[in-house]
């Protein structure tokens, strides 16, 4: 099963350009409780290398494009964002990698909850002992 769960957003577009509207519990399946976004990542950079114990997200590639890489112990998936209509949903439970960002890449991300340092495994072997426990 692939871990990759892809949403595709409604748009609004017409002769000035196009609008998406994000909203809780209607295209984002969670209370939003903190929205941030990364930009000026450099093609060469890699981020991420963490997962969560307890967070949901949607990432949103709103300009430009990056890859995402996901891994639950047992299989990686790759996906490449590169529309403001598509979001990429993320679990709990999963180590993640961020790579590949063009140099106009923003990456909107939001989250159910604030943010909280001890909500993150940043080292992969402590990550397969919290998923095997
Ligand atoms: C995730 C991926 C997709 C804050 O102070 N508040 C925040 O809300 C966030 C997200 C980060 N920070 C601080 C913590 C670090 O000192 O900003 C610095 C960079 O954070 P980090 O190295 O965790 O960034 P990424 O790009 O590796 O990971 C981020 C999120 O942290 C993470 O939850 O799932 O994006």
């Amino acid at each position: 099963m692939s871990l990759i769960t892809l949403v595709d957003f409604n748009w609004h577009g017409d002769d000035r350009g196009s609008l998406v509207s994000l909203e809780s519990h209607r295209n984002i399946p969670f209370d939003v409780q903190r929205v941030y976004y990364m930009y000026n990542t450099q093609p060469e950079v890699t981020r991420g290398y963490h997962a969560h114990k307890n967070l949901q997200q949607v990432l949103i590639a709103i300009n430009g494009s990056c890859t995402i890489t996901l891994d639950d112990g047992s299989t990686k998936d790759s996906v490449e964002l590169s529309s403001p209509r598509q979001g990429l949903l993320l679990g709990s439970h999963l180590w993640r990698e961020m790579s590949n960002f063009s140099t106009d890449c923003v990456l909107l991300v939001l989250a159910d909850q604030h943010y909280d340092e001890s909500d993150y495994i940043r080292d992969y072997d402590a990550f397969l002992d919290y998923i095997s426990a």
